[in-house]
């Protein structure tokens, strides 16, 4: 079975709370290889483009505030069905949710609610692409993600 790469966002309340060693524990006993690692401040421009898909919700401002206020730690992970697999362990986007239908989940051990879950994960493979890239340069693959046009040109 082909290997597969996903983008894994520790977010600013993840950092701030001291979750990281215990989030990183749990990619790697789920059998997850950290590729790449890098901590950010990200500043607005670059929340509103990581997140341009949900730029005419209401909650956005209040998620570009939430996702500036502090670094975030930014992985690659890769493994068989790195994608889906990272979704499910960081369980619902509601992490009031999570606590009670995915208790071992990531957002239910160190979330908040439906804004502070404390992490992200791809979707798709098409967003993980994207957001691999947006991170590590490096890992855009001839086309990919678009900085300027802030779209995914492949
Ligand atoms: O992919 P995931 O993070 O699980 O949820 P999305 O629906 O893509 O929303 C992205 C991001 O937006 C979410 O992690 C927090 C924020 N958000 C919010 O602040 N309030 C909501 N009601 C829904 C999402
Ligand atoms: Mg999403």
């Amino acid at each position: 079975v082909e290997k597969e790469k996903t983008l894994a966002l520790i977010k600013p309340d993840g950092v701030s709370g001291n979750y990281t060693d215990g989030i990183k524990r749990m990619i790697l006993e789920s059998g997850f290889s950290i590729l790449r690692e890098t901590i950010v401040q990200l500043d607005e421009d670059k929340v509103a483009n990581f997140y341009a898909e949900h730029s005419s919700r209401t909650f956005f401002s209040s998620l570009i505030k939430y996702m500036t206020s502090g670094p975030v730690l930014v992985m690659v992970l890769e493994k068989e069905n790195a994608i889906a697999d990272w979704r499910g362990l960081i369980g619902p986007t509601d992490a009031r949710k999570a606590k009670i239908t995915h208790p071992h989940s990531v957002r239910a051990m160190c979330g908040l609610d439906s804004e502070q879950n404390c992490i992200h994960g791809s979707d798709s493979s098409l967003s993980a692409q994207r957001e691999m890239s947006f991170f590590f340069k490096e890992m855009s693959s001839g086309g990919g993600f678009d900085k300027d046009a802030g779209t995914c040109t492949q």
